[in-house]
Order: structure tokens, then C-alpha cells, then sequence
């Protein structure tokens, strides 16, 4: 099939393929919050990954999501069903939320998802912890998705896009209320290896759960890999190659990967013609820079920030001339901060940066300037276009787009990104510099060229990065999805 890039080309496949049944997207948190402030009601946009992915996809196809309220004031703008349409400047698509009790949210969400799954799927050595209370709450709150979306179908026929690792048994519940749903689970975060898996008491019914779905997709093949053997070594399935497939209580499910795009166009398109200068960084957080390097993350344990902080500590020592000249913007948006291993890291962090701006400042000037807050989108772009490096440093992580929207914002001639091997996204980014965040010495040599690198090089260099990610976009990845869940196993 020739490339369709565009989100005309994504509607038009989604309409025609979908033969119509109805669109629904199945996400644990929205896309939108309704927020109580002294000025009224304000709508709050979700950061992260997965949002900026769906959303951009629902708003090409119209639909539904169905994702947890968690807004404080949610529950006063939806209708009787809980709906509301979204977004709200130009509505597209239909959000319909679930509402939970706080107590299911710290088992479903800050419990189960965040301190069981999430650990257990990241090698990152933070250990999983497992409670009984909150695997019950996860499979509360998975039904609680599942008899949302049953309401939101009309007849039996739909179309439901599974996303992530918060709802794994969802797929199951569903083919059981719905048995002729298409069901495509998309799961983007890593997948362990079998002898991780295994220390899971509920390992069994999670991929029982998943596999409800007609297809799940990964983001890299090591992921599907590891997959079909915890399903292999646990239940009896069978395992057919072409297409990958796992047959288990006579239902089909495909697997296979899916690497995620971003939207390429939508970034050149908000770039337009800005051309930010150094005096954007005075205004927005008051300091001056000659050389800038920046960093774009969730704070979040698996994203390697306090190797980062220790890459950059290196670098000074072994490069002083940098001391004075070299100044690394670090935002991180606040996540999951209730849970203890996010307190720990936040505190790590906070100690991080105020040793090595102890150590290194010079009078105003300081080597680290750390933004703990969310920033907005479009700002993001142009410091990503004025910054000569973007670090990005993760232990393990499914994806990583920060990456791939450096690399498209980026001047091709000036900037460079260090990245790390064990991002889903290394596979993609040959052309970017590859570092084991693990490895400071090696790390701080690798920021010194990525600094000092020949531009006509970087040029080269970014000219191949930016191709790779105009071609393999997020319409492509959605249509690919799609196609991937709505073909039976046997007809591709
Ligand atoms: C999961 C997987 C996979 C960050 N800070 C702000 C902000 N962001 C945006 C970035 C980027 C997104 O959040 C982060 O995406 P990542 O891919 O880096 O990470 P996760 O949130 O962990 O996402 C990951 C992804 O799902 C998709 O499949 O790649 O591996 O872990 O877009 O720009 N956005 C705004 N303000 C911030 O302060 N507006």
C-alpha cells in the first residue's frame, strides 16, 4: 500500500475500513479537563505522548473516548451519558468520561498501573510492588470502561482502540459483552522479558486480557517478542508466525509492531516562519546562554534525569571551557507525584541541580536551569529549534517522542540530539547520536562532540533524521493500526 500521511488520507482509510462501525478510543486519562479557577471553568489540554498521538487522530476521524474524568470540574459540563464534545474551540469528537472514587483511583491508577505494571515493564531496577486491593480496583475500574463504551454502541458492531497499559483486561471484558467487536490494543511501553514477567501473581489473567483483542501492537519487535513467549510459557496458546498470531480459547489475536510516528506536518505548520532568537530564553526564564542545551520530559524515573544531571556534571569537569558558556534547560513536567518513587526522584533532582549549580555557577550565571512545571506545547517547539543539543537520556522507554520532535524542530546546521540506545526510538534515529546514559564518561565525550560536531555534518546528519520522520508520520502509524486490527489473521 503506497504511503497515506495526511489526516484526510487517516479519515477517508478509518471511514472505508471501518465499514461502519463506530470509532471509540478507550484511554485512561483525557484529553481535555474542565478546571474551577477564579475566572470560571477553564479546559486544561493533557501533556504526554499518548495524548498528543490520539487526539491528533480522533480530531481527523471524529469518535469517541472514553477516558477517567479527572477534572474538578468535569462532571459539571458533560451531559446525562457524561459527554461532552471536544475540543472545545472547534469540536471534533465526542469525550465521554468515566468517573471513578478516589479510593479506585490510588488502586487503579497510582497502585496497580503505576507501581505493578509500569515498574514491571521498565528495566529500570525500581522494584514492582503488588497488592491484592489494588489489583481488585484495576479490574473494577477496567469494567467500568467496559460498560461505558457498551453504552456508547449501538448495535454490536464497533470499533474499539485499546490504549495502554492501564487497561489490559479491557480487550476480554469487551469480547465477552460485544463478541463481534474489532478490538486493537496498542500497548506503549516496553513488554519484559519472561523471567521479569513471571514474578507477577496476576501475570496470567493480564495476558488472558490482552488477548481479547484481534490485534495488540508495540512499538519494536523486541516488545512483541517477549510478549508471545510470557504468553507462550503461561497459557496454552498457539503461536503461528505469518502474520504473528496467538490462537488461545479459539480466538485470534495478531501482534506485531507498530513504531509510532508524530505529526510532522502539524509541527512544521505551528513552526511556520518563527524564527525565535536567544532573546525568547531571556523573556520566558531570564537568563542569557551562548551555547543551550535542553531536555523535555515527564519527570519521571525511567527518563534518566538524574543520569543526565551527572552526564552534564562529567562533561564540565572534563571540559571547563564549556564553564560560562554552556547552559542546559531542563523542563520537567510534574507526574505522579503522590507516589513514593516520584517523591524520591523529585528529590534526587532538586539535590542534583543545586550540587552542580554550586559547583560550577559563576556569578549570574548558572550551568542548569531547571523548569519543574508544564510548559506550553507551542514554546516547546522553538526552544527545541534554538537549542544546540537535546538530551535525551532514558533507561528504557517504549518510544520517546521528545526525539522525534527535536529532531523536526531542530536547525538542521546547529542543533544535534544525544539520544539513548534504550529508547523504542534509537531503532529509527541511527542518525542521531547514541549513548548509554548508563555510561557518564562515554556520555560527557558524546555531548562534547554532539557540541563541537562540523555543522555541515549535523546538517547531514538532521537532513536524515527529519526524511525518516516526515515518511513514517502519525496518520501513517494510525492507518497501519487500523489496518493491522480491522484484517483477519489469515488475509493480509
Ligand atoms: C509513553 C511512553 C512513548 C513533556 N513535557 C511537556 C510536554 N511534554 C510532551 C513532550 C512529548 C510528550 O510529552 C512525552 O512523550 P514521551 O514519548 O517522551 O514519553 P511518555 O509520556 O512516557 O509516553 C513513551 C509514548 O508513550 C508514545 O507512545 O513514546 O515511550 O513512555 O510529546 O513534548 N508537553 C507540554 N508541556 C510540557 O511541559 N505541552
Amino acid at each position: 500500500m503506497a504511503a497515506l500521511k495526511t489526516p484526510k488520507d487517516l479519515t477517508s482509510f478509518v471511514k472505508e475500513s471501518l465499514e461502519g462501525r463506530k470509532f471509540i478510543v478507550a484511554i485512561q486519562r483525557e484529553a481535555y479537563l474542565h478546571m474551577k479557577t477564579a475566572q470560571g471553568i477553564v479546559v486544561e489540554k493533557a501533556a504526554g505522548g499518548a495524548h498528543s498521538l490520539l487526539d491528533g487522530i480522533l480530531q481527523a476521524t471524529g469518535g469517541v473516548m472514553v477516558a477517567l474524568g479527572s477534572g474538578d470540574a468535569d462532571q459539571e459540563v458533560v451531559d446525562s451519558k457524561n459527554r461532552i464534545k471536544v475540543p472545545p474551540e472547534h469540536p471534533k469528537y465526542t469525550l465521554k468520561r468515566v468517573f471513578i472514587k478516589k479510593k479506585e483511583l490510588e488502586g487503579f491508577y497510582y497502585g496497580f498501573a503505576n507501581q505493578t505494571l509500569w515498574p514491571l515493564c521498565h528495566a529500570v531496577f525500581v522494584k514492582p510492588m503488588f497488592h491484592n486491593s489494588w489489583w481488585q480496583d484495576y479490574v473494577a475500574v477496567n469494567q467500568k470502561f467496559a460498560d461505558a463504551i457498551v453504552e456508547e454502541l449501538d448495535g454490536d458492531e464497533g470499533f474499539v482502540w485499546v490504549n495502554d497499559y492501564h487497561l489490559a483486561l479491557l480487550p476480554t471484558m469487551l469480547r465477552r459483552m460485544k463478541p463481534k467487536l474489532k478490538i486493537g490494543v496498542f500497548w506503549h511501553i516496553p513488554w519484559p522479558t519472561y523471567e521479569i514477567y513471571r514474578i507477577c501473581p496476576w501475570r496470567k489473567d493480564i495476558v488472558a486480557g490482552l488477548l481479547g483483542a484481534d490485534f495488540i501492537g508495540f512499538h519494536r519487535g523486541y516488545h512483541v517478542d517477549n510478549f508471545v513467549e510470557c504468553t507462550r510459557r503461561d497459557l496454552e496458546v498457539m503461536v503461528d508466525s505469518e502474520p504473528r498470531s496467538i490462537t488461545y480459547k479459539d480466538h485470534v489475536t495478531k501482534v506485531a509492531n507498530v513504531p509510532a510516528g508524530i505529526d510532522y506536518t502539524e509541527i512544521m505548520e505551528e513552526m511556520g516562519n518563527k524564527q525565535p532568537t536567544k532573546k525568547l530564553i531571556e523573556e520566558d526564564f531570564n537568563f542569557t546562554y551562548d551555547l543551550l542545551g535542553i531536555g523535555v520530559d515527564r519527570v519521571d524515573y525511567t527518563k534518566g534525569i538524574p543520569e543526565r544531571l551527572k552526564i552534564i556534571e562529567r562533561f564540565f569537569d572534563k571540559y571547563p571551557e564549556f564553564i560560562g558558556k554552556f547552559t542546559y534547560l531542563m523542563i520537567g513536567a510534574p507526574s505522579r507525584v503522590h507516589i513514593p518513587a516520584y517523591k524520591a526522584i523529585n528529590h534526587e533532582i532538586d539535590d542534583l541541580v543545586e550540587r552542580i549549580n554550586w559547583k560550577y555557577g559563576k556569578g549570574t550565571w548558572l550551568p542548569i536551569q531547571y523548569v519543574n512545571k508544564i510548559v506550553p506545547r507551542e514554546k516547546i517547539f522553538l526552544y527545541y529549534h534554538l537549542a544546540d543539543v537535546c538530551m535525551v537520556t532514558s533507561l528504557d522507554d517504549g518510544m520517546n517522542l521528545v526525539a522525534k520532535e527535536y529532531a523536526i524542530c531542530n536547525k538542521s546546521d546547529k542543533g544535534m540530539l544525544l539520544l539513548s540506545k534504550f529508547t523504542g526510538a534509537a531503532k529509527d534515529m541511527k542518525s542521531a547520536m547514541l549513548i548509554n546514559p548508563y555510561d557518564i564518561e562515554g556520555s560527557a565525550i558524546a555531548l562534547y562532540h554532539a557540541l563541537t560536531l562540523d555543522s555541515k555534518e549535523k546538517e547531514k546528519r538532521n537532513n536524515d533524521l527529519k526524511t525518516v520522520l516526515a515518511k513514517n508520520n502519525i496518520y501513517q502509524w494510525g492507518i497501519q493500526f487500523v489496518q493491522d486490527t480491522m484484517t483477519e489473521s489469515g488475509q493480509q
